[in-house]
């Protein structure tokens, strides 16, 4: 199977010929960041743009979607292996009020298999679960946020760090499809990452 059929079958919601299409090519010796930005995350942008053209409703995004995660379960041992190896507590999540985890749980798979020590606080995160990550011994907060509505959870957070006297412990990087560099600096944000695998190299940078 190509990886035209993987992304074609994530487009569909094709669960297990995602999955039998991710181990074919690797067996074939697909490169794991190929597979990803080919076929799964390519998908994931067109069912974005079929759903932006009202061709696609939430359904159909939600089965594409377990599609991906399906599939990205299958590149993780591979992922893991890329990079170079560091080693810090990092605690991320997806800000509060915002459901989107593909990306995110991207960013933990990557970072984890950089050697990164990840707790992963999940979705729809209170701000004050990130308060609590970093009392409890985060070196860096990850942020992420998918909605243009949701974003400004992000800052809110950093405010909730200053007033709590935690911003000086703690080095905060954001990312997700709405985030660009120039809100990471506005916000008062440590780092930005376009994607799971510069985020790895943000982080590492950010812990020194
Ligand atoms: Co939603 N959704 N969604 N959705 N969804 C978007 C984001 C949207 C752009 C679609 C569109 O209109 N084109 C749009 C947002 C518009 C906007 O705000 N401007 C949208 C909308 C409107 C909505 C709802 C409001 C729809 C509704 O109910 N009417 C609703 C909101 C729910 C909520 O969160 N409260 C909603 C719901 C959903 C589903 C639940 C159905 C599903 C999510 C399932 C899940 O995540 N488990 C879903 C999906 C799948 C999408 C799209 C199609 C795909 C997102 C994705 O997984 N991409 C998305 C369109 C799109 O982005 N093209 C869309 C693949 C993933 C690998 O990329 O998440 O960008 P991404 O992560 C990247 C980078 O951004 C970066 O690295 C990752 C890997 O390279 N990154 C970080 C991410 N986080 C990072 C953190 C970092 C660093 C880098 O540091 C900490």
């Amino acid at each position: 199977m190509d990886i035209n059929e993987i992304y074609q079958s994530v487009i569909d919601g094709d669960t297990s010929t995602v999955e039998k299409g991710v181990k074919a090519a690797l067996s074939a010796g697909v490169g794991a960041e190929e597979i990803l930005s080919k076929s799964l995350i390519a998908a994931m942008d067109e069912v974005g743009r079929r759903f932006e053209a009202g061709d696609f409703y939430v359904p159909e995004m939600l089965i594409a979607a377990r599609a991906m995660q399906a599939g990205l379960a299958h590149l993780k041992p591979s992922l893991a292996k890329m990079e170079f190896k560091s080693v810090g507590k990092v605690a991320i999540g997806t800000v509060k009020g915002d459901l989107h985890d593909i990306g995110k749980n991207l960013v933990c798979m990557m970072l984890e298999g950089t050697g990164f020590e990840v707790k992963d606080l999940g979705i729809d995160v209170a701000p004050e679960n990130f308060l609590k990550a970093v009392e409890d011994g985060a070196e860096v907060i990850g942020m992420s946020a998918l909605l243009t509505t949701t974003m400004a959870q992000m800052a809110h957070v950093i405010d909730l760090l200053k007033q709590a006297g935690l911003r000086d412990r703690v080095k905060v990087i954001i990312g997700g499809a709405p985030i660009t560099e120039a809100y990471a600096e506005k916000i008062g944000a440590d780092g930005f990452a376009l994607d799971a695998s510069s985020a790895t190299r943000v982080v590492h940078q950010l812990v020194g």
